[in-house]
């Protein structure tokens, strides 16, 4: 009877047991990371976050530590402190700013896990940043109360392949307040990604106020696709926005779209149209039926005055002037319209990127090419010495249908599904383009056909992750077979973050 008993308990006990060693992390290299990092080794053991783990940084880390503690209580429910230190501590979290490491440039990072103490260093606070992001995918998104939070040991080292990783969000054709462009900053920030590019005007909307011509937001931002009422930032929400995306390591590029694309801005002011009446207001999805009249000098004033406001307001480098499809400005007006363009943008100290149609022009130093869909074009821009945004429509357009089943999103491109998307190599895409000449990839999302943050997440999601990925791992770590189940894992990740996602039958979802 006692042997029984005894048998009982040691079995209950072994079982007990077994269910917390499951529980308990111990290999690092299990992490299904996304993107996936240079190095992970793993050490076998766990670190455990308490409530009365700390936080401590450098002094000019304290806005990334408090990053950190907010994200970390998010998924905690806990309240940890964040203190100022300049030597590492025995135990807790530690930022590092250990300058002069060479391996891991402006954006890369070492991250330590050990029993007791986690040490994230990096030369800038981008690169902290960005080991945060790595750090919180070792976590579940959200944590049950008193759960505690282990997390493997091991040490990750890691850098991008590209500078530049980004995404577009076209807020003119269906126009997505504040709160839906934190969110979409939220979803590039996890990924490690440190550009988002805002397509602020097109023939269905103007976007961004304009104190010297307040009609653009008036008449202009009053319409979108379809029958809604459009919208725009003021200057103090576009200002709100780029701070935002400041904290999270993220550029903001506002792309002003000219001289086609130009209906809202015809609409409002009627001097800027060769016949001198302003045109109608347009809801409908057609592209390359307007332009502004590129040879009045008002419309110079006008892009003086556009270019001036929005480069006060914007700390990144760059301006984007469109430049596509501008189908019904003859070439002979569009080439000296673009180079003049140019020149206003860099005497407001920013730098020229455009559409692939604007290598047509003779490039300004340090102008940047937005390869979308036309290879001569593009080719001719980095004859000019001009750097390549690789954003080919057929693989990186967010807008385009996974397949023939998809409710949203256009197909002019083709579809793409998740391995379209994820396949491909920037540096060998296009024959002549090779990486020296790329400074990165951008996915952008056009929105004719969205008109909703729901709608915006079910086209970027599960696609983005994969743009991450090729921005930021080297080709030679990339692989379909392997990144889907990864993918897979970042599933319920998605869910617990409240993103409708569709849900790829070539995903083997968890
Ligand atoms: C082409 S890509 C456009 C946009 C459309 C998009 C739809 C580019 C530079 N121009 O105006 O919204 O296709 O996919």
């Amino acid at each position: 009877m006692k042997t029984k008993l005894n048998l009982v308990v040691l079995f209950t006990l072994l079982l007990f047991q077994i269910s917390c060693t499951t529980k308990t992390p111990t290999d690092l290299t299990k992490t299904s990371f996304i993107p996936k990092p240079v190095s992970v080794t793993a050490t076998g053991n766990t670190f455990e976050i308490k409530g009365s783990t700390i936080i401590y940084v450098q002094d000019k880390l304290k806005q990334t530590g408090g990053y950190l503690a907010a994200e970390l209580n998010k998924i905690t429910g806990l309240t940890l402190e964040v203190k100022t230190t300049d030597k590492a501590p025995a135990k807790g979290v530690y930022l590092d700013l250990s300058e002069g490491n060479n391996d891991f440039g402006d954006e890369g990072y070492k991250l330590t896990i050990d029993k007791r103490l986690i040490t994230i260093s990096a030369n800038n606070p981008a690169g902290c940043f960005n080991a945060i992001q790595t750090l919180l995918q070792t976590l579940p998104v959200k944590a049950d109360a008193g759960e505690p939070l282990k997390i493997a040991t091991g040490v990750i080292r890691d850098y991008p392949e590209y500078a530049f990783r980004g995404a577009m969000l076209d807020v003119a054709r269906h126009f997505f307040g504040v709160d839906d462009v934190k969110r979409y900053i939220d979803f590039l920030a996890t990924y490690k990604m440190n550009v988002l590019h805002l397509h602020l005007s097109d023939d269905q909307g103007w976007r961004i106020e304009i104190k010297s011509w307040p009609k653009l937001t008036e008449i202009g931002g009053s319409t979108q696709v379809g029958s809604g009422e459009g919208g725009f930032y003021t200057q103090g929400q576009y200002s709100d926005i780029v701070k935002y995306a400041q904290e999270r390591n993220i550029m903001i590029i506002p792309e002003i779209d000219m001289p086609g694309h130009t209906n809202a801005a015809l609409a409002s002011y009627a001097e800027l149209n060769c016949d001198g009446k302003a045109s109608e207001l347009y809801t409908g999805t057609e592209v390359g039926f307007s332009t502004l009249c590129t040879d009045k000098e008002i419309t110079y004033k006008f892009i003086d005055d556009v270019v001036r406001e929005l480069a006060e307001l914007t700390p990144g480098p760059y301006i984007h002037i469109g430049g596509d499809e501008s189908h019904v400005t003859a070439m002979k007006d569009y080439i000296p319209f673009i180079n003049r363009v140019q020149k206003i943008v860099v005497s407001h100290g920013k730098k020229v990127i455009g559409w692939d149609e604007i290598a047509n022009a003779t490039l300004v130093e340090n102008a940047t090419v937005q390869f979308w869909a036309n290879v001569k074009n593009t080719t001719l821009g980095v004859k000019q010495g001009a750097k390549v945004i690789m954003s080919p429509a057929a693989k990186a357009y967010l807008d385009m249908q996974y397949d023939s089943t998809s409710t949203f999103g256009l197909h002019w491109a083709g579809y793409i599904e998740v391995d379209t998307g994820y396949s491909w190599d920037p540096a060998t895409l296009v024959p002549g383009i090779s990486k020296e000449n790329i400074l990165g990839i951008e996915a952008p999302l056009w929105s004719e056909t969205v008109t909703n943050i729901d709608e915006i997440e079910y086209m970027v999601f599960p696609r983005l992750p994969g743009y991450a990925e090729i921005g930021w791992s080297a080709p030679e770590a990339r692989n379909w077979d392997k990144y889907k189940l990864r993918l897979a894992k970042h599933g319920k990740r998605f869910h617990a973050m409240g993103i409708d996602f569709y849900r790829s039958p070539l995903v083997p979802w968890e």
